[in-house]
């Protein structure tokens, strides 16, 4: 996959050459390219910004560097990317959306700042391209890029052979699946006792069927304490008895932390 990022703080995106994503990187499965958007601003100044039109606080970003740095990136390579504009007013990035762009063959990501980028830059490409404004949340950041750091990493790892182990994508809590909207459980690893906390029993006992029930109850029970919301998406897609005597206890009955 390829990506460009746009951005007037290219070096912003120095974690993309560590870990699994820059073994990524290195392997040639991501391709990413990084922009200075201050490279197509030709004042002395480099100026990218300006007041908004109307009054109010806080700059825009002028349409013009963006015009020229997105037609430059479009002309480096044929066919047509996708382009992403990160913005708290943007539709939620989901896993789903992460799993539908992880099947593009070519990614642009534009980097706003300040109050955000003039509105007649979406408006042109959206009739060149598939643009998208999406959020990571419901909180307001400095600027796009490390909401693009997050849906980097998000698509990156389901490209195939990214991830050593290709069940533990299929195991996500927001895979698209049976499992979908479920959290996981918490998980151990030795030593069996550690500062008098032990390991709960059934996980040491050898007993496939038994680990895997227990191990979906603890999943849902923290999915009913951490987000109760996501409970009710869980009846639609169908909950045996014992899954439905398991939501029954956080109705009124104690629960730890975690
Ligand atoms: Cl994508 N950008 C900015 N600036 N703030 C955000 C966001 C994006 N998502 C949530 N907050």
């Amino acid at each position: 996959m390829r990506i460009d990022i746009i951005s007037i703080f290219p070096e912003y995106f120095a974690p993309l050459d560590v870990s699994l994503m820059g073994k990524a990187r290195d392997r040639g499965t991501l391709d990413i390219s990084l922009h200075q958007l201050r490279e197509w601003a030709h004042d002395v100044h480099r100026t990218v910004d300006d007041t908004p039109y109307g009054g109010g606080p806080g700059m825009v970003m002028k349409p013009e560097p963006w015009g020229e740095a997105i037609d430059t990136v479009i002309a480096s390579r044929e066919g047509a990317p996708r382009l992403v504009v990160p913005t708290p007013s943007g539709r939620p990035f989901t896993q789903e959306l992460a799993v539908e762009l992880a099947d593009e063959p070519w990614l642009v990501f534009a980097c706003g700042r300040y109050e955000g980028i003039d509105a007649r830059v979406m408006l042109e490409y959206g009739s060149r391209l598939r643009v998208d404004e999406v959020s990571i949340g419901d909180y307001v950041l400095a600027g796009g890029e490390a909401a693009v750091l997050v849906m980097v990493e998000a698509i990156g790892r389901l490209l195939p052979g990214v991830l050593g182990n290709a069940r533990s994508v299929a195991d996500d809590s927001f895979a698209p699946g049976a499992m979908r909207n479920l959290l996981e459980g918490p998980v151990f690893t030795k030593p069996p006792e550690w500062r008098g906390h032990e390991v709960p029993e059934i996980l040491l006992s050898g007993h496939h069927g038994k680990i895997a029930r227990w191990r979906r109850d603890e999943a849902l029970r923290r999915t009913a304490r951490n987000r109760p919301e996501l409970v009710a998406t869980l009846e639609e897609a169908g909950l045996d008895k014992r899954d439905r005597e398991v939501l029954a206890e956080g109705d009124g009955g104690g629960g730890g932390a975690g």
